[in-house]
């Protein structure tokens, strides 16, 4: 319409100018032909517009087979090597991530693919989302994430998702509307049931336990928790007093560690579910000279651990081990971003030396089963 206008008032302008220049007679046959030029005008429109309104199809149809052809490109190379994925841990500085990465970068080196290791200092949601972020704008291959929030990295994860970008998720979950697929080191129940019998076994049956965690939203720890709360009345032996948090710093878990021994003087087995806080309690206990009263478990890594084994601050905690977890977040990663799977519950696909795995009914890949360390393992790893 706008157009059509414009169209009427140019026609109409010139021949204004044209008057001017040739006086009334000229007029009168302007004025005479004024409306035969809007006539034709207005009735050339509809059909320029229904010429435009028939070829919108055929040109959309084009330019979405020229998006599935670059789309299929972009497959084959990532087929063929060359994906650009990122490894993202809660936090840097923690030797179980750095492990995962040596996992991760093992896997880079079989799938001919790199892989970069970045992550904020702490473990904080929003330092994540905002680094997130930014991995999404650089258009990166794909996204390992373990998340240091279930929900605040929903749209963050959607928003990945919708760019084209898979997320999968190992170690600590988001939600499942917020992530491709989660890849669990061990099954939830079995985490909190090892943790709770190795906390029996030391407290000889009785007494006062406590929990000291990573951050208080930490999806993986906050499920373990839960599910300890849950069994815990089949110790009834057992009491839990406090559960705390050390955010996964070293100095903070002690401190807590240090406190809980303070505020709790009968306190016999600290739980701490995190390889951060299982060590810094250990040090604590041992710092406090309450080694043989106060024992320490939980999930921790054999090397971080082992003086605390032969010490007696800790005899036995469990763990899955990490690196297995990064080298299978990344050829999971790579089977959906290469476009060998969708991603979806039934989906299998082939792992390097882990095998084959198979997404279950509900998003997840399991790793397999947390092993128990004590002084007669302890040395037969190296992680
Ligand atoms: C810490 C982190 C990690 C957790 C381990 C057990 O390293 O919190 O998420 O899985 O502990």
């Amino acid at each position: 319409m706008m157009k059509k206008s414009i169209v009427i008032l140019f026609v109409l302008g010139t021949l204004v100018l044209s008057l001017a220049a040739c006086g009334g007679q000229v007029q009168q046959a302007v004025e005479e032909a004024a409306p035969t030029v809007q006539a034709a005008v207005e009735e050339v429109a509809p059909t320029v517009q229904a010429a435009v309104e028939e070829a919108a199809p055929t040109v959309q149809a084009a330019v979405e087979e020229a998006a599935t052809a670059v789309g299929e490109a972009a497959q084959e190379d990532l087929a063929e090597g060359g994906g650009n994925y990122v490894l993202v841990p809660k936090n840097l500085g923690n030797p179980y991530f750095d492990t995962a990465n040596v996992g991760a970068q093992e896997a880079a080196g079989e799938l001919g693919v790199e892989v970069t290791y970045q992550g904020s200092a702490v473990a904080d949601a929003t330092e994540q989302i905002q680094l997130l972020n930014s991995l999404i704008a650089q258009n990166v291959d794909g996204l390992a994430i373990s998340a240091n929030d279930a929900d605040a990295l929903v749209p963050t994860g959607q928003e990945a998702m919708a760019a084209g970008i898979p997320v999968v998720t190992w170690d600590s979950a988001i939600a499942p509307e917020g992530r491709n697929v989660h890849v669990v080191q061990a099954e939830s129940d079995g985490i909190a049931e090892v943790q709770l019998q190795m906390a029996s076994d030391l407290a000889g049956g009785e007494g006062e336990i406590a929990i000291l965690s990573a951050t208080s939203t930490a999806p993986n720890q906050n499920e373990w928790i839960a599910l300890m709360e849950e069994k815990l009345p089949d110790y009834p032996g057992l009491n839990l007093v406090a559960t705390v948090y050390g955010d996964d710093e070293d100095e903070k878990s002690y401190n807590e560690a240090i406190g809980l021994m303070q505020t709790y003087p009968d306190l016999k087995v600290i739980i701490a579910p995190t390889t951060v806080g299982i060590a810094a309690s250990a040090r604590a206990v041992q710092d406090a000279e309450r080694v043989g009263e106060v024992f320490v478990t939980g999930l921790g890594t054999p090397n971080q651990m082992r003086e605390y084994v032969e010490s007696g601050a800790s005899p036995q905690f469990a763990l899955w081990n990490p690196a297995d977890l990064g080298y299978l977040a990344i050829y999971t990663l790579n089977a959906i971003a290469s476009g060998a799977i969708a991603g979806e519950p039934g989906d299998s696909y082939d792992a390097g030396k882990l095998g084959s795995y198979t997404i279950r009914d509900d998003g997840t890949v399991l790793l397999g089963p947390p092993t128990v360390f004590d002084e007669n393992n302890i040395n037969d790893f190296d992680f």
